[in-house]
């Protein structure tokens, strides 16, 4: 049997192939209105981010989150995805949600629990799911302290690699490596080099991100997708802030390509 992939994953695999590497905003409807969130996603959309992330580690109202989302997808065509901390976080207006296990969870609830409990609105609702290695390194911040994690230490890249390893060959197909939102300091270099020597799989990025210059070091590193939320939430140039982002990204991919040749 031959995987199918979705449209969404099919979509996000030939952009990063034409284009290198992604940027993709995090929208958490905890801190941001709809009318907000619809206008940020507008501008990301203009500017070439490639989807919109939706969701927060302490999203509780999924009315909220339906609000957020119905509103974004009046707007926008690019793919909208769930980035869920609980079952709060399912919401049937997405495309597509990350169907993502915290592996360096000390819960089993984060692990695989909440999955189990969460597949069938999945299934009912429509949702692709894209099938996400979660690894939670350094601070951590709430995604650390809620998921329980026992986070990767920043000077420890094997541990990571070995994590999106194992994923890869449990057969998940995109591995995240989050820092925490606002973390002092985002995932090391070292580390993002270290898991793209090791791992095939599509490589995500994000927590702490807020210079250009560190988002280029991170593609430059090996990051396929850099996230960024908390900086795009509070600037009050969203159109600026879209547009360095989206411009440090292709600036990593195109020194990734040099050092290629
Ligand atoms: C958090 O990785 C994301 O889950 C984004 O982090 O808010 O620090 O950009 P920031």
């Amino acid at each position: 049997m031959v995987i199918k992939l979705g449209r969404v994953e099919k979509y996000l695999i030939k952009k990063i192939d034409e284009e290198g590497a992604l940027h993709i905003p995090l929208i958490d409807p905890e801190n941001v209105a709809p009318e907000k969130a619809a206008e940020i996603s507008v501008i990301a959309e203009r500017g070439g981010s490639a989807a919109v992330m939706i969701g927060g580690s302490t999203v509780a109202s999924t009315s909220k989150l339906n609000r957020v989302i119905k509103l974004i997808r009046e707007k926008v065509s690019i793919p909208t995805i769930l980035f869920p901390n609980n079952l709060s976080g399912i919401s049937p207006y997405a495309d597509a949600i990350w169907f993502m296990s915290l592996l360096n969870s000390l819960n089993p609830y984060y692990i695989i629990g909440a999955q189990v409990l969460g597949a069938s609105a999945v299934r009912e609702y429509g949702l692709e799911p894209l099938p996400l290695a979660y690894l939670i390194i350094g601070d951590g911040g709430a995604a650390g302290y809620i998921g329980q994690a026992q986070p990767i230490p920043y000077d420890k890249p094997e541990i990571a690699a070995l994590y999106a390893l194992a994923a890869q060959y449990l057969g998940m197909r995109f591995v995240y490596l989050e820092a925490g939102s606002g973390a002092k300091n985002p995932v090391p270099v070292e580390m993002i080099a270290l898991v793209r020597k090791t791992t095939s799989n599509p490589i995500i990025v994000g927590g702490g991100l807020r210079h250009p210059d560190a988002v280029e070091e991170r593609v430059y590193a090996g990051a396929d997708i850099i996230v960024t939320g908390t900086t795009i939430e509070e600037t009050m140039d969203v159109e600026k802030s879209i547009h360095l982002f989206v411009d440090s990204v292709k600036r990593g991919f195109s020194r990734r390509c040099e050092r290629r040749m």
